[in-house]
């Protein structure tokens, strides 16, 4: 009932995850400490022109010296799951070899930390920052990063899988590839399409080889994180029984599969869809596919992480020329966004979190699904009496959380919400004028202050539900 997502008093089940997430190279900094080789956000960040402000990440939150502290406000927030990312150059500087046994202590001390405050640690492998020697062998545009990126896994497992059950392979396949790729705005900057199919393709085959020998090493819970989203008209964010015209309609479905089937497809039912191998084959072809590549894609994996800001809203639009992130979509406008924004300019749609989720959960069923990122950026100040009145990020995330209710009381199975982020941070191209923490950081002084967001949220944890009013 749409009365759900708007008012009235939510309970989760029994059982359900609250955490808090962030990513390596958006918080750690020491950058340079404990032989941590350069990755290719290194050079990215360091390339003029490429990150707002000339922000780089080699001091960021200087969590790699602060991370007790971290875990202790996650302690006073009461989450139950920390989701943090390992830097791949900390444990191979060059993305190949023998683990750096200083990189490994690193997790290691950050592991048993969250595991003395009482805190699971969900580990992604892969949050974007790749060994630069990698990049400079082809990147992810290249097949055999796909086996490095395997090797890597099994030895971060190595070290830290007698204490760590939950583990991602990759972080939004779809950034890496397309904005790392093909709009060149991710590092490493590259702007060749063909490139980023390849990309997604070895991404993809990269996830099944870490899945497959995770599995081998007695990994207990093994995800793919998606940056998925609902694609609808312009008429279907306000109402979602609107109707759509056919060739508005194929607009859609083309970028649904660019966006989301391209990677759960191959993932969970071993197949591309027949729209995107169109797609490819006209964008330097299909020659990197190789035979048994999909039966090595499709593991069985226990949970799709989801990471959801908006919907992405698109309509027929002949004669448009393709978007530079998006390959394939010549004679499709997407529509610049309307209603209520956040600071990065995405438009604050709810309702979307749900559509989402209950169409994840009917086109993959058998799968569990988890929100592994969802906020909102705005721009937070501490007040002179040091609290963050963030009331705009309390509402964003009381909407979603709706939506997510929602999408249980659906019958979808979803174990947990994962808020993005812990801490303000990196916020890649952005720098560090976004501001998606629930807890704010002076990057001058690195003093860190709960945001009013934090205090709600530690709420929302305690009582497993949210109230009448946010
Ligand atoms: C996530 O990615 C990241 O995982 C996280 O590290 C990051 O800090 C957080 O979100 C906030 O940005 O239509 O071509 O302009 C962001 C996912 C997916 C959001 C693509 C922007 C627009 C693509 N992004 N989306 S385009």
């Amino acid at each position: 009932a749409p009365s759900l997502l708007t008012e009235g008093r939510a309970d989760f089940p029994a059982g359900f995850v609250w955490g808090a997430a962030t990513a390596s190279y958006q918080i750690e900094g020491a950058a340079k400490e404990d032989g941590r080789g350069r990755s290719i956000w290194d050079a990215f960040s360091h390339t003029p022109g490429k990150v707002a402000g000339g922000d780089t990440g080699d001091v960021a939150c200087d969590h790699y010296h602060r991370y007790a502290e971290d875990v202790r406000l996650m302690g006073e927030l009461g989450l139950h799951a920390y989701r943090f990312s390992v830097a791949w150059p900390r444990i191979q500087a060059d993305g190949t070899g023998p683990a750096d046994p200083r990189g490994l202590a690193f997790y290691d001390r950050l592991v048993d930390e969250l595991l003395a405050a009482g805190i699971t640690p969900y580990t992604t492998l892969y949050h974007w920052d790749l060994p630069q020697a990698l990049q400079e062998r082809g990147g992810w545009a290249d097949r055999d990063t796909a086996h490095r990126f395997a090797e890597y896994a099994e030895l971060v497992h190595a070290r830290l899988g007698d204490r760590v059950a939950h583990w991602t392979t990759l972080n939004e396949p779809w950034v890496s590839a397309f904005l790392g790729y093909a709009s060149g705005v991710h590092a490493p900057g590259e702007r060749d399409p063909a490139a980023a199919f390849r990309a997604a393709h070895h991404l993809l085959l990269g996830h099944g080889l870490a899945a497959r020998a995770l599995r081998a090493a007695g990994a207990r819970e093994i995800s793919l994180v998606v940056n998925s989203a609902p694609v609808l008209t312009p008429a279907q964010v306000a109402d979602p029984s609107a109707p759509v015209a056919e060739a508005d309609a194929e607009a859609v479905r083309r970028v649904d599969a660019l966006l989301t089937r391209q990677f759960l497809d191959p993932a969970l039912r071993g197949e591309y869809p027949a729209e995107v191998l169109e797609i490819v084959e006209r964008h330097g072809g299909l020659a990197h596919l190789a035979d048994g590549d999909l039966e090595t894609i499709r593991q069985p994996i226990d949970l799709v992480g989801v990471n959801y800001y908006n919907p992405c809203v698109v309509e027929s639009g002949p004669g448009e020329p393709a978007n530079p992130a998006w390959p394939g979509t010549e004679d499709v406008r997407f529509c610049p966004a309307e209603g209520p924004l956040t600071a990065m300019g995405w438009p604050i749609v709810p309702t979307g979190l749900s559509r989402l989720l209950l169409r994840l959960a009917a086109d993959y069923p058998g799968v569990g699904l988890i929100v592994t990122e969802n906020g909102a950026a705005f721009d937070d100040t501490v007040d002179e009496d040091g609290r963050v009145r963030d009331t705009r990020r309390t509402a964003y995330l009381d909407g979603h959380l709706r939506a997510v209710h929602a999408a249980i009381e659906g019958g979808a199975d979803l174990r947990g919400y994962i808020v993005w982020s812990l801490l303000d941070n990196f916020e890649w191209a952005e720098g560090y004028r976004r501001r998606f923490g629930i807890v704010h950081v002076d990057f001058g002084t690195q003093r860190r202050t709960l945001k009013d967001s934090a205090l709600w949220y530690r709420d929302v944890i305690q009582r497993n539900g949210v109230l009448e009013k946010a």
